[in-house]
């Protein structure tokens, strides 16, 4: 059995910029349901008692777009709660960095990371990846996740609509602008930088 992890913070830690509504109805009921999904797909099978990772894999290799889908989704609303905080933080040491190299700075970064986002067509996810050669911010659709092309996470932001429809409605530029200014845990993507 997975188990829904628990959030980093209270549900309503991260309000007024994401409400406790909103937590509850994206946490409780929407990463819920893929972990509860999950459970269901994999079942007895062989797939039992394996990490969220090797599941991810699996599905992929399998082309099993149903466990694929609820896997990944896991793995990225995981990711998601971790990369907000409710303290603000900034990069440092080697991260800083890697984002002057890449983006010339955290405006740079803000400015990039905001097209690529709000750009986004339907469901997805932006992300800041690290590559051998340096920093890079892409986008994938629905679950899709930088794990499944050999890329290595640092941050991520949820631009599905469930993620802002209560608190910001059809707007996610305003809602990305919220995640960059007030929310963004740089130092999970520090950590993660140095895994
Ligand atoms: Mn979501």
């Amino acid at each position: 059995m997975y188990e829904l992890p628990s959030l980093p913070y209270a549900p309503d830690a991260l309000a007024p910029h994401i409400s406790e509504k909103t937590i509850s109805f994206h946490y409780g009921k929407h990463h819920q349901g893929y972990v509860d999904k999950l459970n269901a797909a994999i079942g007895d099978g062989d797939l039992k008692g394996k990490s969220l990772e090797d599941i991810i894999l699996a599905a992929k290799e399998r082309s099993d777009a149903g466990l694929f889908n609820n896997a990944a989704q896991i793995w990225n609303h995981n990711f998601f709660w971790n990369s907000m905080s409710p303290e603000a933080t900034s990069p440092s040491g080697a991260l800083a960095s890697a984002i002057d190299d890449a983006f010339g700075g955290v405006e740079g970064f803000n400015e990039k990371f905001t097209a690529v986002a709000t750009g986004h067509f339907g469901s997805g996810w932006a992300w800041l990846v690290a590559r051998k050669d340096g920093l890079e911010i892409k986008s994938t659709s629905d679950a899709d996740l930088p794990l499944a092309h050999g890329e290595r996470a640092l941050l991520c932001c949820d631009v599905w609509e469930h993620a802002y429809y209560l608190d910001y409605q059809n707007a996610r530029p305003a809602f990305v602008g919220v995640f960059l200014k007030e929310l963004i845990n740089w130092d999970f993507a520090a950590e993660n930088m140095a895994k």
